[in-house]
């Protein structure tokens, strides 16, 4: 048999990350994980068993990430989507510890990894990258100004790169979703659950389940087909701000 196909996907311990290991681990992909939190890392690894490595890392710390980078085997896919909103205030009110952990996750840590593994993963034989951005790379809505300005950096990025990249080998794509319920909203409120839960109030949000299938097809089409952004909403969700709930009808 062939050897198998190698993701490594950050943001593993939970949401889209985690769906992501499923995902692929379910399509008989080997897959190397990371994230910040060592014990859910530890539980998906005696989950899965096999086919299945993982590491604590935060891509934030740019030394860490080239050591941790440096010890694995080159990937054929990286799903870059170790990421969080942290706020909801207007500018003016933001909070600088905010803006300082999600600017230096979502821009700074996609780039800290994406920088150290191309090189080898083209001299592995090319590959793909796949960065999660979002919907508010594609529209910014008031009270999200730095998490905006992340994921449109994160658009930036992907469409830099994949002229950068053109004839490489090296196939890059987004997968952009809008509303998916997952930690993030708790995290974005600061621990808040009940604020977090009403996110979702009277629709349908996507699941991780929704996203990682997606980013999954994205990493199965032909070599010679990229699927280079695609905007994922869920039927509720028509733009960052037109949602249609129940209770408001
Ligand atoms: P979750 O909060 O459920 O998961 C976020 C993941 O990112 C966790 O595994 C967390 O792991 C990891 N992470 C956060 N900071 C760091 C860091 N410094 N270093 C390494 N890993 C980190 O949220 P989602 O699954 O929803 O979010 C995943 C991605 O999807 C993000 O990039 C987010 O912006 C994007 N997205 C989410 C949407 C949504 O509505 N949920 C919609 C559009 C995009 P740990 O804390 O263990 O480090
Ligand atoms: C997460 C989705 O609408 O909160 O990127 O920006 S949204």
């Amino acid at each position: 048999m062939a050897n198998p196909k190698r993701v490594l996907i950050t943001g593993a311990t939970a949401g889209i990350g985690r769906a992501c290991v499923y995902a692929f681990h379910a399509s008989g992909w080997e897959v190397w994980c990371c994230g910040r939190r060592q014990d859910r890392l530890e539980s998906l690894q005696s989950e899965l068993q096999e086919r299945i490595h993982s590491f604590a890392l935060d891509v934030r710390d740019h030394a860490a990430v080239e050591k941790a980078l440096s010890e694995i085997p080159p990937p054929n896919l990286l799903v870059n989507n170790a990421g969080l909103s942290r706020g909801f205030e207007p500018l003016w009110e933001g909070n600088l510890d905010d803006w300082n952990e999600m600017l230096d996750t979502n821009v700074k840590g996609l780039l800290h990894v994406t920088r150290f593994l191309l090189p080898r993963m083209t001299e592995n034989g090319g590959g793909q990258v796949i960065n999660i951005g979002s919907i508010a790379g594609h529209e910014a809505y008031p009270n999200g100004a730095a998490y905006c300005a992340s994921k449109h950096a994160v658009a930036a990025i992907t469409r830099a790169l994949r002229k950068e990249a053109c004839g490489t080998g090296i196939k890059v794509s987004s997968v952009d979703p809008g509303l998916v319920n997952t930690e993030f909203s708790t995290v974005r409120f600061h621990g808040d659950t009940d604020r977090a839960d009403r996110t979702y109030d009277g629709m349908t949000p996507l699941s991780a389940e929704d996203v990682a299938e997606t980013v999954l097809w994205v990493a199965t089409r032909p070599d010679h087909v990229n699927p280079a952004e695609i905007l994922l909403l869920p039927t509720d969700q028509a733009s960052a701000g037109i949602v249609h709930r129940q209770d408001s009808e």
